[in-house]
């Protein structure tokens, strides 16, 4: 879709962000050292009301819209799209085509809180993605995120956002307590052959529903997966993906490298290009 066509049918993603809703972005969310701790021990932590009242709806509409906007040409029903589209609807660098949520994805609130929770200097953008579960969408199949990405470093986080509520019939997330320091143990194809990982079939996991506001944070090395959405609603939800500033760019053969993050880059380099600004 054209740019125009775009500005004119979703005009809320192309308008000035309201400066209260901007102040809500980058007011910093403070973590108790039990926080902290918390993260450290598990490598996920669910933190409430991360956004609330007129910011929430606000966010709620402008990533709904942006979702729309992407999804709109795509008229298959689920049971024709792949395995994996069925597990969400999976809208990436949102930011990059929508100023509205480029203030959202750049809050410093947000990444204030992944600094924290990594214990580093500074953080960089890796992408965003909203992530819909359509009603009667199927798991998500259990991975670890960092087996998909080309970064050097161990210091990656996600926060996953609910924008409405997520029970567990909705879709919740569920984590493997512990499992980030197992280090990247195995790669699951959850694009075309998603298995049950060896490493975590006799493990306990953790469930998490939130409310809407509520996120979690999840290191990349994290495993976890996410319940099917049992209702005849749209599970929302949105996330941004944060590293370490400083981490190098690992190979140019790895699954991801047509990322837009990506691009440029070789072997050893620091990743730092266009898409992967430092944000705080
Ligand atoms: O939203 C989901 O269903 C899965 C999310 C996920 O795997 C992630 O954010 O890393």
């Amino acid at each position: 879709m054209g740019l125009n066509i775009l500005k004119e049918n979703y005009p809320v993603l192309f308008e000035e962000t309201p400066s209260e809703i901007k102040q809500a972005y980058n007011t910093p969310y403070n973590l108790s050292s039990i926080q902290l701790e918390e993260y450290s021990e598990n490598g996920f932590i669910k933190l409430n009301k991360v956004l609330e009242g007129n910011a929430l709806k606000y966010v709620r509409k402008i990533i709904g819209e942006a979702v729309k906007a992407r999804t709109e040409p795509d008229k298959r029903k689920l049971e024709e799209k792949s395995q994996f589209e069925q597990s969400f609807l999976q809208c990436g660098y949102l930011a990059w085509d929508f100023p509205a949520v480029k203030d959202f994805v750049f809050g410093k609130r947000f990444a204030g809180i992944a600094k924290d929770l990594m214990k580093v200097n500074g953080v960089r953008l890796w992408h965003d993605q909203a992530l819909y579960k359509e009603p009667g969408g199927r798991i998500t199949d259990c991975h670890q995120d960092e087996s998909y990405w080309p970064i050097d470093s161990e210091l990656t986080t996600t926060m996953w956002m609910a924008l409405v509520d997520v029970p567990q019939e909705k879709g919740c997330m569920r984590f493997i307590p512990g499992s980030h320091k197992w280090g990247i143990k195995e790669y699951v194809d959850i694009f075309e052959q998603p298995h049950v990982p060896e490493s975590v079939k006799e493990e306990n996991r953790i469930t998490v529903p939130l409310e809407a506001g509520d996120v979690t944070f999840h290191s990349g090395l994290t495993f976890h997966e996410a319940f099917p959405n049992k209702t005849r609603e749209m599970r929302e939800a949105m996330t941004v993906i944060y590293f370490e500033d400083g981490a190098t760019f690992t190979s140019e053969d790895n699954r991801s490298k047509d990322h837009k993050s990506c691009w440029g880059l070789k072997r050893g380099d620091i990743i730092d290009t266009q898409y992967t600004p430092k944000i705080i």
